[in-house]
């Protein structure tokens, strides 16, 4: 049985990587943070009470910006596979916290790989780092593995380090280490702040009159928006091939957030021109404009491709968002 290791695992990735592991047999270690609150609800379906003797998803207490912590988890987990999606994974927030954004992203992947290194796994161990589009920035799409770097944001530029640091380490010390670069991708357990989700939530709590007006920023951005389902699938297979390599990972079309509004709130038949307003706050000082992939080497190398459409995706997203104004209404709780 194969054991694999995920910072980040409450988060959106985290929780369906998590699932297609365990569904695939792993014993899967999740890094978690302390919090005030229950921070655990996006792995609710796949829990397991850690009494039963043989409970597969176990949580460990770690953080990217305490090295001691991690040091501790590599000693006592030993895994085989480790998925690093920990982040401050917010562009537009990341310029109110640049150095804590840098010390997660950029200083929290330094900080794992050294603990691997110095509990001596270096060789064994197979590292997915979780590189982003936002690292392209201001490059002219279609963006692919040789597209040169033109990050725009203090979270892009701590990405840029954690991904040319991956490199390094990958070149320096023989380790087996892939890089994914991922574009924009969505579900239902997107966080609220992320522009899809914030419309398929404000699209399904205005029909339900919960809600009058959506509040939002840039409205001609163009992202390449796919399903996280089908993405941390790719991120699986790249630690299954005989040698690490850096793969782009994309639906090769791209919309706008215009195009966003017109699905969300065309499913359920209203006009979006009627609830949303522009609001300066949601402005980046610098934006990038237009992302668009091209996962051809994903899809020869690792035999990858998404299964969701863009349109298949919002309503999937508006169609759980109509769920939890359900719930709401029935005096119960939504769900993450
Ligand atoms: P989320 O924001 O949903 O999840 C981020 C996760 O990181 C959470 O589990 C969070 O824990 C954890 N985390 C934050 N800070 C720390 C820390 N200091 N130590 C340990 N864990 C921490 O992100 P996604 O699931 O959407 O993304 C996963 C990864 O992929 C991120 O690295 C992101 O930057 C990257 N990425 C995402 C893309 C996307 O479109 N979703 C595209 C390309 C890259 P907590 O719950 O406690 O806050
Ligand atoms: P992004 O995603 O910055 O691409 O980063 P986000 O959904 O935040 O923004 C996409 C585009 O929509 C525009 N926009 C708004 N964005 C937000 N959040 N809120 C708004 O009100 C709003 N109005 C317009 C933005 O300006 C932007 O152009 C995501 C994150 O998951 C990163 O961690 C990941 O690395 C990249 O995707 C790939």
């Amino acid at each position: 049985m194969k054991r694999a290791l995920i910072t980040g695992v409450t988060g959106q990735d985290g929780s369906y990587l998590a699932e297609l592991l365990l569904g695939k047999e792993y014993e899967v270690y999740g890094v978690v943070r302390r919090a005030s609150t229950f921070n655990t609800e996006r792995l609710d379906t796949i829990y397991q009470d850690p009494h039963v003797a043989d409970y597969k998803l176990r949580l460990v207490y770690g953080d990217l910006d305490d090295a001691s912590s991690l040091n501790r988890v590599l000693r006592s987990v030993k895994p085989d596979e480790i998925y690093n999606l920990g982040a401050q994974s917010h562009v537009r927030v990341s310029f109110d916290v640049p150095e804590y954004t840098a010390s997660t992203v950029a200083l929290g992947t330094l900080r794992l790989l050294e603990a691997i290194r110095e509990s001596g796994q270096d060789k064994s161990v197979r590292f997915y780092q979780a590189s982003s589009s936002e690292m392209f920035g201001g490059a002219a799409p279609p963006q692919s593995e040789i597209t040169p770097f033109e990050p725009r944001s203090p979270y892009a530029c701590a990405k840029v380090f954690a991904h040319q640091l991956a490199q390094n380490y990958r070149e320096a010390y023989g380790m087996f280490i892939s890089c994914g670069i991922l574009f924009n991708h969505e579900s239902p357990r997107r966080g609220i702040p992320f522009v899809t989700r914030k419309i398929t939530r404000a699209a399904a709590r205005i029909k339900h009159g919960l809600d009058k007006k959506l509040y939002l920023g840039n409205l001609d951005a163009k992202r390449d928006w796919g399903f996280a389902g089908d993405y941390v699938e790719a991120m699986w297979l790249m630690l299954q091939q005989d040698k690490p390599d850096d793969f782009v990972v994309a639906t090769g079309e791209s919309h706008s957030v215009r195009e966003a509004l017109d699905v969300a709130f065309g499913t359920l038949g209203i006009d979006w021109k009627k609830h949303v307003e522009i609001d300066p706050r949601y402005f980046r000082p610098t934006e990038v404009d237009h992302l668009h992939g091209d996962a051809g080497k994903a899809r020869r190398v690792l035999g990858w491709k998404p299964k969701v459409t863009f349109k298949q995706l919002i309503e999937m997203m508006v169609k759980a968002d109509e769920e939890d104004v359900r719930l709401t209404l029935a005096g119960r709780a939504p769900s993450a």
